[in-house]
């Protein structure tokens, strides 16, 4: 997502620039249609390639979130938006959580973290394996700053299914469904998941500031 990329403009007036704290390509596309209606034109870190990898030191979602927007919001002096995300899982006491990257060590290695998590749980029965994804959206501006939250709840199956999505996906079921993350449909995890939560809480914050 380059400059001209933009949210959608719907019977608005003032046009915010905001920033979306990220240079995750797939991430930025799936904001921006969560995002369609807010009335703002969205650019994103891939127009600030000066700025360098912020390093996410916090010991909570919200923490590394907040950080991040409010050292894009200083640089750029639009308004940002920066989520952090993660698993968090009942049984080992919200664990991996804001480690869920580099759960297995500083590689985020997908594979190894799943080996991990799958290990962690080996003993536990299948009605103690609740979990949740969370993503925590900081929204930082001029005097202002704020944090928004979506979560979705599911449980940690026995071994790895499907290929789509990232991370944790192929081991999570969303409460109400057979399927993994990794087997559904991935517009469909993009409607109902942890992320589309809170960037359309983000975006409601967003048309009422701005308003
Ligand atoms: P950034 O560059 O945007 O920080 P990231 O991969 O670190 O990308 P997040 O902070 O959103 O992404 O998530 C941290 C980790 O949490 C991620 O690497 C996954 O292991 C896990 N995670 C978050 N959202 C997930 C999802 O929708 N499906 C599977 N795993 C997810």
């Amino acid at each position: 997502m380059g400059g001209s990329t933009c949210g959608c403009l719907k019977g608005v007036g003032i046009i915010e620039t905001v920033v979306l704290a990220s240079r995750n390509e797939n991430k930025l596309r799936e904001i921006a249609r969560i995002m369609k209606d807010a009335p703002v034109k969205m650019i994103s870190l891939m127009d600030y390639p000066e700025i360098p990898e912020i390093e996410e030191t916090g010991t909570t979602f919200a923490e590394n979130a907040l950080i991040k927007a409010r050292t894009v919001f200083q640089h750029t002096g639009y308004w940002t938006l920066s989520d952090d995300s993660g698993l968090e899982v009942d049984a080992l006491n919200g664990a991996p959580g804001v480690y869920s990257a580099r759960y297995s060590g500083e590689a985020k290695d997908n594979a190894a973290n799943n080996s991990k998590l799958l290990a962690a749980l080996e003993n536990t029965p299948v009605d103690e394996r609740g979990a949740q994804f969370r993503c925590v959206v900081a929204i930082v501006g001029p005097d202002y700053e704020k944090v928004v939250e979506g979560i979705i709840r599911g449980k940690i199956g026995r071994e790895l299914r499907g290929s789509g999505g990232f991370g944790y996906d192929p081991l999570f079921f969303p409460d109400g469904y057979h399927e993994t993350f990794a087997e559904l449909d991935s517009d469909f995890k993009n409607e109902i998941s942890h992320r589309a939560i809170a960037f359309k809480h983000a975006s409601e914050v967003l048309l009422e500031i701005l308003k």
